[in-house]
């Protein structure tokens, strides 16, 4: 029995076409910068919010319709899902996926009874990726659900928790590892606080340090070669979340000796509720070689929360996308779609319009990014600004020749520093605005 045999396979019909269940802009085999758009883009659909959410907030009940879903947490449910999941991504032409243990597979009795739970599905899973060549972009153990964890993961005061962490994570990474998962995430769902009085942060946090460099070696132990990925967010659920920023996580993962194994996932939400753009998030992660792979969502400017709407804002996607490029793509990641429908969004088709959206406008911001480059007007203004490092003074402090001594004798011959030059703000806006 088909869930969607209503609509049709989604295909590339061009800028023109008016039909809502084709792309307009993403055409996977258009060559950008010498790549093809689906290696650019390496989109990935998320089970979480996509075969698991159901619309439900914590003023309302469910609303939205799925009429293969049963409503019960049993593993028949869980594999009919599967079945579901692996027909919509196929429509969709959605090479990759990504999910948490729990979303997959219900939560069992003990934890014996979860990882049995877990294999049965994981079966189903590699069966449907086999038949459709949908890969698995990363995986994630959901140590943020349960009430277990209402003092959060690694970082609970509660010491058999990061016990039980453990031995999900082991057994969430052989599964990804299993179902050639190209990486892991580690997003800490509740590794934060609520309150500052009850709250030891150094040990919190020698103990998050702990756990994930537990995690390495176990990864070393089975062979699993992924990228492991931080996720970065600064409150929600907690009131502070460790990982708050890109720079928090990089400070983090430098100090625990962990830099050489992780990298980040970016999401565009949290970004803003950190208080930064996803450029911002993006260009500080690259710069410190740190640029794994995003969550590709929005947030809304009028509500402080992680709200996680499909992106269809060019500017967001023009921006990201001119960043991933400036770092030479996205290596093992992709542009994973963290974002739910509307609550009011009930139908089936709502999900197929969410993700066409989505996938158009990353295809559009990537076309504008690459025209952006091929012009070369914004690297050649960059250029220029800083051209002052590449001769006389500027060279010989990069190169290591100066120190205070030399720099004031420097000065004091000169007396008064060379003219600055405009920014120029409003034109380069202006001059973006030609692209989009
Ligand atoms: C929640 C996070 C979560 C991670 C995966 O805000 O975005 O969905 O991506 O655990
Ligand atoms: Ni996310
Ligand atoms: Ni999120």
């Amino acid at each position: 029995m088909s869930a969607f045999s209503s609509i049709p396979k989604i295909g590339y019909e061009g800028p023109e076409s008016d039909n809502p269940f084709a792309f307009r802009w993403y055409n996977p085999d258009e060559i950008v910068e010498g790549k093809s758009m689906r290696d650019h883009l390496r989109f990935s659909v998320v089970y979480w919010h996509t075969f698991r959410g159901n619309g439900s907030d914590p003023f309302g009940m469910p609303t939205l319709d799925r009429p293969w879903d049963d409503g019960s947490n049993s593993i028949d449910n869980a594999l009919n899902r599967v079945r579901v999941a692996f027909e919509f991504m196929e429509k969709l032409g959605c090479p990759y996926y990504a999910f948490h243990d729990r979303d997959v597979s219900p939560e069992g009795a003990s934890l014996a009874e979860s990882h049995a739970n877990l294999d049965r599905v994981a079966d189903a899973l590699e069966q449907q990726q086999q038949r459709t060549g949908i890969k698995l972009l990363w995986g994630t153990a959901n140590m943020f659900t349960h009430p277990r964890y209402l003092h959060g993961a690694a970082t609970s005061c509660n010491a058999d928790v990061f016990a039980y962490c453990a031995a999900q994570v082991k057994k969430a990474m052989e599964i990804t590892k299993r179902l050639g998962g190209e990486n892991y995430v580690f997003w800490g769902g509740r590794e934060g606080y609520m309150n500052l009085y009850n709250t030891d942060i150094k040990r919190e946090i020698d103990h998050l340090g702990q756990f994930l460099n537990m995690a390495v070696d176990y990864s070393k132990e089975i062979g699993f070669e992924g990228t492991f990925l931080i996720e970065p967010k600064p409150k929600e659920p907690t009131k502070h979340q460790y990982d708050s920023d890109a720079a928090a996580c990089i400070n983090f993962l430098r100090a625990y000796g962990l830099m050489d194994r992780f990298k980040l996932n970016i999401e565009t939400n949290h970004a803003t509720l950190a208080g930064h753009s996803m450029m911002h998030e993006l260009d500080y992660a690259g710069a410190q070689g740190c640029l794994g792979s995003i969550d590709a969502n929005t947030g809304d400017l009028l509500l402080g929360w992680d709200t996680d709407q499909f992106p269809t804002d060019l500017y967001l996607t023009a921006q990201s996308m001119m960043i991933i490029l400036k770092y030479g793509g996205l290596g093992s990641g992709g542009v994973n779609f963290d974002a739910k429908v509307r609550r009011e969004s009930i139908d089936v088709e709502d999900l197929f319009h969410a993700h066409i959206g989505g996938m158009d406008a990353f295809a559009r911001g990537l076309k504008i990014a690459a025209a952006i480059r091929a012009d070369g007007g914004l690297q050649q203004f960059v250029d220029d600004r800083y051209s002052s490092w590449n001769t006389g003074v500027g060279a010989d402090i990069e190169a290591g020749k100066h120190d205070f001594n030399s720099l004031s004798d420097y000065m004091m011959e000169k007396g008064e520093v060379d003219a600055n030059k405009s920014g120029r703000q409003e034109y380069l806006e202006n001059y973006i605005n030609r692209f989009i």
